[in-house]
């Protein structure tokens, strides 16, 4: 059916009186509310519909453009999406943020104020899932035809409080007032198979088949969210799963009359999209957690296929026509899943399937941490899918097969990369069907790709030498600088022009800039104003003051025990007693913030958040230091507090173990917003400091070659103790409750792991070189006019981090769809 384009009500998203027509009109009709008798929430939701409007519009446009030019698509299978509020990053986006504000104003609201009743789509744990939200983002902004799939959880990431200095979880549940975002689409809806067993029956030709059969159903029904690229010309879909219980499944208890037997299926069928799993560093191997990932998996492939419209194509074209990017291993049960629908569903010889399977599939790898790998136990496979496990055997084989063809005799080689770790207990190795099942595979930053070469994936580096990349991760510029900081954005495109928002590289032409004195002056002034309105956030919310002239040194992530919060906190005891010593001469004010989630089970992790809130309690009530140290943890740390904090950042810690942190993207954040970075040589580090120069960011610590040769040689972490004074005091200070009095040996097991137990993340190896880089990060931010050049120069350099960036690699070395 053709409508005509006249009757649409928006016809000028400029036009502020048909906007304010169309606001009070969703108020109306779509929330039901009378504009007298309306709260905050609802204005938010009738606004988000009015900007949804104005998004489906071009959506459907996008959709239509791509259908004629016939173009390659590429599928992002995630499963998480952090995708954080959506209001504020689409209307900046659809340029029409302005014209809301005024409409807004209109009727006695503020636009920002607003915002904040959104509730935040915290799909994801962290780097990981940002990631994922960063290039939906670029995707669209760059006009590819790049989609997400994910999961549609009812509960996202837990919401952190403290209580007593202790880590709460509470669930969120985001959803509680609908999202006004998403289009909900019943008709779209795929049957997810689980258990049963397989039978093979011989084909007319004489060939094997084999039927998947007696399989316990869940349906996958598709939940659609506009995704707007900048000047939104290009709006993409991110397309999300949640679990619905299948007919068949109720009806065979209704139709035995047990309603309640029924009911209750029903209701465990759906608890597949349920709920976010916390955990970023450690596997769970629970059942759950694999039937999620085989659910998204097939019904994102069936969606996949439908659009490929198999009935009129050859599968043969499906690599050139689709590609499809794996974040983690995560989905990677994508890989044998397509083979069993090539293989059992459409006949392909099995040759002709692995050809197609391994062309459409690239692998992104995040993590080198052997307890983040992810395995299953092929009893726990054979259980929830058994033709799945069939397949992998078979890829198994083939491929041993050829790798003994290759290098014969070398029978460990065979062992280390086979699909099935034989050693502990027979388990199904995701990392290495990835690899094995994707024509690239990808690592996040130089050094980590590096590594995975040359360590956990060494083997696969001499079997597919072609097969390894390295792509640096990348951040969106439109929400990080854009929209986070108003007031730098506005100041960089008065000095260069708006061209900067989609080509980041632009930023360039500051840095003649910092030589400049006035431009100093305005940057500075810029930082002061976010370092005050952060300031006033704090006291509003936590009810502490922090002294907007001191140094904000800033460490927001999760919490791990590799990211080295335990160091940071290292050096604010050391900086206390410096200060009680009267040392305070060469020291500035200084505001140490913190911020992040552990994952709930993670009690190392739990106790350093203590920890940092006990010495912020025994710090905060001495009037001795009283203006020159504070340590703050912000509670809750997630996308939108990210958005506060980032622009207020004047130095970014980044002081994870080398070889440990994969690439970081807070980093890049940080560094965009005018922050300089203090940091070890590890992950996107290094190339942090290779864009912005040695002289603009602080550099300290092992490097990982030298890590690994100081284990090699036995490391000695009592000696760290006994030769330095200052960390022994501030270990003892802990050790002996200085900063828990009401419980003295609460920090004991933090102690444990640093003396007795080896020090795995060689904390103690980096203190010295640390405490002295942060004397250096004094002394220059004594001289303001340094300080602040240099904090230029990193805006300047930063521009290759932009996820544009990151995007384009992709689509030329990896899905073939250069721009
Ligand atoms: O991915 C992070 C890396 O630690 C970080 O260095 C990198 O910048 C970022 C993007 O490439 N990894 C994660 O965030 N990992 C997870 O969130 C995760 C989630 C569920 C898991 C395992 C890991 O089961």
């Amino acid at each position: 059916m053709t409508v005509p384009e006249d009757i649409y009500e928006i016809t000028n998203p400029k036009d502020i009186s048909s906007l304010k027509r169309a606001l009070v009109n969703r108020l109306i009709y779509s929330i039901g509310k009378d504009p007298v008798e309306t709260q905050e929430r609802d204005w938010f939701f009738a606004l988000a519909y009015v900007v949804r409007d104005l998004l489906t519009l071009r959506w459907m446009e996008s959709m239509r453009r791509y259908y004629l030019q016939d173009a390659k698509r590429v599928y992002y299978l995630s499963m998480e999406f952090l995708i954080g509020r959506a209001l504020g990053n689409s209307l900046l986006n659809i340029g029409c943020y302005d014209e809301f504000k005024l409409v807004l104003e209109d009727v006695g609201l503020d636009l920002e104020e607003l915002a904040e009743t959104e509730e935040e789509a915290a799909l994801g744990n962290g780097g990981l899932g940002r990631l994922a939200a960063c290039y939906l983002d670029s995707l669209a902004t760059l006009r590819l035809p790049g989609f997400g799939y994910g999961i549609h959880y009812d509960y996202g990431m837990f919401s952190q409080r403290i209580e007593d200095g202790y880590q709460i979880e509470h669930p969120e549940n985001w959803l509680r007032y609908g999202n006004p975002w998403e289009f909900p689409r019943p008709d779209v809806l795929y049957r997810v198979q689980f258990r049963g067993h397989v039978v093979e029956c011989p084909n007319a030709d004489g060939k094997r088949r084999y039927r998947w059969i007696d399989t316990e159903d869940v349906m996958a029904m598709a939940y659609d969210i506009p995704v707007p690229g900048y000047g939104g010309e290009t709006v993409n879909n991110l397309r999300l799963w949640a679990a619905k219980a299948s007919r068949d499944f109720e009806l065979k208890y209704f139709n035995e009359g047990n309603y309640i037997k029924a009911v209750e299926e029903k209701t465990q069928s759906e608890n597949l999209s349920k709920v976010l799993y916390p955990d970023d560093t450690t596997q769970m191997g629970r059942e759950l957690r694999l039937k999620q990932e085989y659910f998204f998996v097939s019904a994102s492939l069936q969606d996949i296929l439908k659009k490929f419209r198999i009935d009129q194509r050859d599968f043969s074209d499906l690599p050139q026509e689709v590609a499809i990017q794996l974040n983690d291993t995560h989905p990677s049960v994508a890989i044998p899943e397509l083979m069993r629908i090539l293989l059992d569903e459409h006949q392909v010889p099995w040759d002709d399937a692995w050809a197609i399977t391994v062309r459409t599939f690239s692998y992104t790898n995040h993590t080198l941490l052997p307890e983040a790998l992810e395995v299953w136990s092929v009893r726990l496979f054979e259980e929830l899918l058994p033709r799945h496990l069939q397949i992998i055997y078979e890829i198994n084989h083939r491929f041993l097969t050829e790798v003994g063809e290759r290098f014969p005799g070398d029978m460990g080689l065979i062992q280390r990369v086979s699909i099935i770790d034989e050693e502990r207990g027979k388990r199904v190795r995701m990392a290495h069907l990835a690899i094995i099942g994707s024509h690239k595979v990808n690592g996040v930053a130089a050094l980590h790709t590096r590594l995975m070469r040359t360590t956990i994936f060494r083997d696969f580096a001499r079997i597919f030498p072609d097969r390894f990349v390295s792509i640096t991760n990348g951040i969106t510029p439109r929400r990080w600088l854009n929209q986070a900081n108003r007031g730098l954005a506005k100041l960089i495109t008065e000095t260069i022009g708006p061209g900067w928002v989609t080509d980041l590289e632009r930023l360039r032409q500051l840095a003649a800039m910092a030589d400049e004195a006035e431009f100093r002056a305005r940057f500075r002034a810029v930082k002061s104003a976010n370092k005050q309105h952060l300031a006033s956030l704090i006291a509003k919310r936590l009810n502490i003051g922090i002294d907007p002239a001191s140094l904000f040194d800033v460490q927001i992530k999760r919490m791990h025990e590799y990211k080295r919060q335990l160091l940071n906190l290292l050096h604010v005891i050391t900086r206390y007693n410096r200060l009680r010593a009267g040392l305070s001469q060469d020291m500035v004010p200084r505001t140490v913030i913190f911020g992040g989630k552990a994952a709930p089970g993670y009690h190392a992790a739990k106790l350093v958040i203590k920890l940092i809130n006990d010495v912020s309690k025994v710090i905060g009530r001495d009037s001795t230091v009283a203006g020159l140290l504070k340590v703050v943890f912000v509670p809750d740390y997630n996308v939108s507090r990210a958005m506060e904090i980032m622009p207020a950042v004047e130095l970014s810690e980044q002081i994870s173990t080398a070889g440990m942190e994969a690439s970081g993207t807070g980093n890049m954040k940080m560094a965009v917003n005018g922050a300089i970075t203090i940091g070890t040589l590890d992950g996107a580090n290094i190339e942090i400091r290779e864009k912005v120069g040695e002289k603009n960011i602080f550099i300290f610590g092992h490097t990982a070659e030298q890590l690994d040769e100081m284990r090699r040689g036995g490391y000695d972490a009592w000696r760290f103790y006994y030769d330095n004074e200052e960390l022994k005091l501030a270990l003892d200070m802990i050790s002996t409750g200085y900063f828990s009095p009401d419980e003295q040996d609460r920090f004991k097991p933090l102690i444990d792991s640093l003396l007795r137990e080896g020090d795995r993340f060689a904390i103690l190896a980096d203190y010295e070189s640390y405490i002295a880089c942060q004397e250096e990060v004094d002394r220059l931010y004594l001289d303001s006019e340094t300080w602040t050049r240099k904090a230029i120069l990193n805006v300047a350099h930063s521009g290759w981090f932009s996820s544009d960036r990151a995007v384009r690699e992709y689509a030329e070395r990896i899905w073939n769809t250069p721009i």
